[in-house]
């Protein structure tokens, strides 16, 4: 059955979008390679047919599936191979851990480089994300980048679990990856393609870790080069 994976694409076919991430790596995870279609960020047309106005959008078939967790749960119950989750504890504890990184680690993240993904994009994507991360931070992109030197300290610190994770296992998830790697692999992904600003320190193993992952699937992470 055809998959088609709708993410979205900047300057350059830059496909910089953070939640398709997780979808890009879970499609490989089982096997399967979509037709992958870029859409503006600001051309919601392109994605009304889905009956709602965010990526990532999965279409298997006959089926629409848009939310990233959502299309993970999907392609464990319809498609074979490797799992994604490990079973329903699994799958439950990967939920929580979605939601700790949406709420936690992306809105502590995305202040710092928010003005930079602006950088990768047309003039009208660029306003509209401007747009929607000044609303939803009450301030400009160059007021919440201004002290990021600083900020990303506390950032760094909000990762510390992972990192307490890391020196017990090679991947979040055990000895191999699964879905929980791609969750907190895909807002360091997001940065790497969109921003020169150094999230992680040299010698972290946080950043051992995401080399591991840019590794994986045959290096689909470095599909897409880091932003010089
Ligand atoms: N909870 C959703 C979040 C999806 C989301 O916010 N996607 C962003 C791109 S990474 C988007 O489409 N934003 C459109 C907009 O802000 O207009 C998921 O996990 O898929």
């Amino acid at each position: 059955m055809a998959l088609t994976l709708y993410e979205l694409g900047g300057l350059d076919d830059r496909r910089y979008s953070l939640f398709s991430w997780r979808t890009r790596y879970a499609l490989a995870h089982k096997g399967l390679t979509p037709e992958y279609r870029p859409v503006r960020i600001s051309d919601k047309a392109a994605i009304a047919f889905s009956g709602q106005d965010k990526v990532p959008i999965l279409v298997d078939g006959e089926t629409v599936i848009h939310d990233s967790f959502r299309i993970a749960q999907h392609l464990e119950a319809h498609h074979g191979g490797e799992t994604l989750f490990g079973g329903e504890i699994g799958q439950s504890l990967s939920r929580f851990f979605n939601s700790f990184v949406d709420r936690t680690i992306v809105p502590r993240l995305a202040p710092l480089i928010a003005l930079d993904v602006t950088g990768i994009l047309d003039d009208g994507d660029a306003r509209h994300l401007r747009g929607v991360m000044e609303k939803a931070f009450g301030k400009t992109l160059e007021e919440l980048a201004a002290n990021r030197d600083k900020d990303v300290i506390a950032l760094r610190r909000l990762l510390d679990p992972a990192r307490a994770q890391l020196r017990a296992q090679p991947f979040i998830s055990g000895s191999k990856p699964a879905y929980a790697d791609y969750i907190l692999f895909s807002p360091l992904q997001w940065a790497r393609i969109t921003s020169p600003f150094p999230i992680l320190e040299e010698g972290d193993a946080l950043s051992a870790w995401r080399e591991r992952m840019l590794d994986l699937h045959g290096g689909l992470g470095r599909s897409i080069p880091a932003r010089a």
